[in-house]
């Protein structure tokens, strides 16, 4: 008898586990095949060997980008490297970057692992820069002042929080001010691994400031990117593999309400807002077991989503295919990633 329950028991677990490994195939989009396009204006950028999570313009057009991101279950490109904040200003005719050394002296360069960034100006034109880092895959923002004439970062401090446990992007609403996504609930990777796999929805969004943290919205299937519109009464949440980008409103207490969601056939990732138009531009992984199942001679591939009219949060949707504004970059080596940066 106890056989026959224990039998029957294994027989239940694998009936589960055969659905969640098809819902988990589904939601990693891992039917999707893509075709490589020719960009029109795709230029090569040496110096991002290791490629990049997330990029961030000025209105001057000053860009930071953050690059060599370690993250469990992704393929490291420079693993004995500690990652760096590159500036590439787009003024010029034929962009290179530089890397910005970062002073200060807090901060351990050698663990420093930039994730999603952000930036804010000071009404006195002092530019914050935001860096999500995972030191020894632990959860911190790094706040920076940028000095210009310098080409440093100046670092001010860390921010950690227990509603901060496992950030992926940020979005500054002041100096230390922001919303942030949380791509799990738990932080240990073999757990992260069995809540992403269950397909459990416990990763959430938090408002920090430094009197108040508090969780705005939650029950995501894995929150990526996040960003708010120009006139700052939006913000945008990329729930990675529900293939959905979220609309909220956003309150003058800081809390956030449900507007709309849209759907896309893609894993969606970072999303840049167009600082004129408010349309939105989304890096996408068309393929998620390629990004997490590394194979040099079947890359995974990248495309972005763009553009989303700003009109989406009324009531029209517009996609159009990318090729149609700003140069696009193609990163050195990591041949799948091309991303486009915009600014006129
Ligand atoms: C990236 O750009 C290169 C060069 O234009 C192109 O050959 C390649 O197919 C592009 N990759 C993707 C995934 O779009
Ligand atoms: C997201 O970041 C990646 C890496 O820097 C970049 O390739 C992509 O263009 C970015 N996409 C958007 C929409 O910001
Ligand atoms: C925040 O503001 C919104 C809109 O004014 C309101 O509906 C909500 O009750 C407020 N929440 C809190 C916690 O004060
Ligand atoms: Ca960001
Ligand atoms: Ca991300």
């Amino acid at each position: 008898m106890a056989k026959l329950m224990v039998l029957t028991l294994l027989g239940l677990g694998l009936a589960l586990f055969r659905d969640h490994r098809s819902s988990y195939l589904t939601r990693m989009n891992a039917f999707r095949e893509i075709k490589p396009v020719e960009l029109p204006n795709c230029k090569l950028v040496k110096g991002i060997e290791s490629g990049s999570e997330d990029l961030e313009v000025l209105h001057n057009g000053l860009a930071f980008i953050s690059t060599g991101l370690k993250y469990p279950g992704i393929k490291v490109f420079e693993p004995d490297k500690p990652g760096k904040i590159l500036l590439m200003d787009l003024n010029e005719e034929d962009p290179t970057v530089l890397e910005l050394r970062i002073t200060g002296s807090n901060f351990d360069l050698s663990s420093f692992n930039p994730h999603g960034i952000s930036t804010f100006t000071d009404e006195d034109n002092t530019v914050y820069l935001l860096v999500v880092s995972h030191p020894d895959l632990k959860s911190t923002v790094e706040l920076f002042k940028f000095q210009e004439e310098e080409k440093t970062l100046l670092h001010l401090k860390t921010i950690k929080h227990k509603l901060l446990p496992k950030i992926n992007d940020i979005v500054a609403v002041g100096p230390e001010h922001f919303y942030a996504t949380n791509d799990h609930y738990f932080v240990d990777t073999y757990l992260t691994f069995w809540e992403m796999y269950l397909g459990l929805a416990w990763s959430y969004a938090v408002y920090y400031s430094p009197n108040e943290v508090q969780v705005m919205a939650s029950g995501f299937d894995f929150a990526n990117g996040i960003n708010i519109s120009p006139d700052g009464k939006y913000v945008y949440i990329a729930e990675s593999m529900a293939h959905k980008i979220h609309v909220y409103e956003k309150h003058a207490n800081w809390t956030l309400t449900p507007l709309k969601s849209l759907d896309f056939d893609t894993i969606v990732d970072n999303i840049s807002v167009d600082p004129v138009t408010g349309d939105l531009w989304i890096g996408c992984h068309p393929n998620g077991m390629k990004v997490f199942f590394y194979d040099p001679e079947n890359p995974p591939g990248s495309e972005g989503e763009g553009t989303i009219s700003h009109q989406v949060v009324c009531q029209k949707r517009v996609k159009e295919k990318k090729e149609t504004a700003g140069t696009t970059y193609k990163m050195s080596k990591w041949s799948s990633n091309n991303f486009t940066l915009f600014y006129s």
